[in-house]
């Protein structure tokens, strides 16, 4: 099942539940007035059993504006999590090389904060790459939703923009590599109901159009994340409360050459098995 936040006619947005003939039921319209309140709810997927047989405002998928699919949770990200991943970090810097070795190894993973909810790029909307970095990339990711108690409830797609020559030249610069505007997109809805044995057969891939052009495409599969999502989800719970529940990207298993750097204009599209396709045009900030 498909859940999303959507506008109609640039009003406020409305939690919305997709069917499998691609209709959206306007939640909202049955006192569903956050998302947060809804993926709390233990008994969810009956839940939302429920709702698709009342008789909700009922809208073409095609007809409303997806809204990102979050609207108080804070978003993290998790990084090295994948071999891929080490590797990249390992050859962008001498410097940082030992610290990205390291946290593949170690019992704690890397966390970090990516973006507020607010400032989330929804599926269609631009991405951000910084105008004072030289190379700057996407990073295709499994987003996992998680509810006030730590518990995975969905998952949606994600994509942590990065400036890769400015978190190489000092590990100390890594916020200012991740979080500026457009940096982070999620999207185009969360989908529930799926186990973590399910999830991890899932692929990811990535493709960047630039113009008529395929510029780079690659593509990993969510089982070779070296952590289980339970323990990614436990580590941002501990010594802090999310009383809104949050979402955490799972980190990046590929990535492109290094000779390769995103322009203004291109199109960003990453598609993963069970939840759909995020695409986002590249704006310079
Ligand atoms: O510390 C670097 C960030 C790692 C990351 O974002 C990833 O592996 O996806
Ligand atoms: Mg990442």
């Amino acid at each position: 099942m498909k859940l999303c936040r959507f506008k109609k006619n640039y009003g406020k947005a409305s939690i919305g539940l997709i069917t499998q003939d691609d209709s959206v039921l306007d939640l909202t319209a049955a006192g569903i007035t956050g998302l947060y309140s809804l993926l709390d709810n233990t008994e969810l997927m009956g839940e939302l059993r429920r709702l698709e047989k009342e008789n909700l405002p009922r809208f073409s998928l095609a007809a409303v504006e997806l809204c990102a699919p979050v609207d108080l949770q804070e978003i993290w990200a998790a990084g090295v999590t994948y071999l891929r991943s080490k590797k990249a970090r390992m050859e962008e810097s001498d410097f940082s090389a030992t610290a990205y070795d390291r946290v593949y190894e170690a019992e704690r993973p890397e966390l970090f904060f990516k973006s507020l909810p607010q400032k989330v790029v929804a599926a269609g909307e631009a991405v951000g790459i910084r105008r004072d970095a030289r190379w700057s990339v996407p990073e295709p990711e499994l987003a996992l939703v998680l509810n006030s108690k730590g518990r995975v409830v969905g998952y949606t797609i994600g994509n942590d923009m990065s400036s890769r020559d400015i978190e190489g030249e000092n590990l100390l610069y890594l916020p200012q590599a991740k979080i500026y505007q457009g940096s982070c997109a999620l999207g185009p809805w969360i989908v529930v109901g799926h186990s973590e044995t399910e999830v991890r057969g899932w692929q990811i891939a990535i493709s960047i159009q630039r113009g008529t052009e395929t510029v780079f495409s690659g593509q990993t599969s969510v089982g070779q994340i070296k952590r289980s999502f339970e323990e990614l989800a436990e580590f941002l719970f501990r010594s802090q409360e999310f009383p809104h529940g949050a979402v955490l990207l799972t980190g990046t298993g590929v990535v492109p050459p290094d000779s390769f750097t995103l322009s203004e204009g291109d199109v960003v599209e990453i598609r993963v098995d069970g939840v759909g396709m995020l695409s986002n045009s590249v704006v310079m900030v």
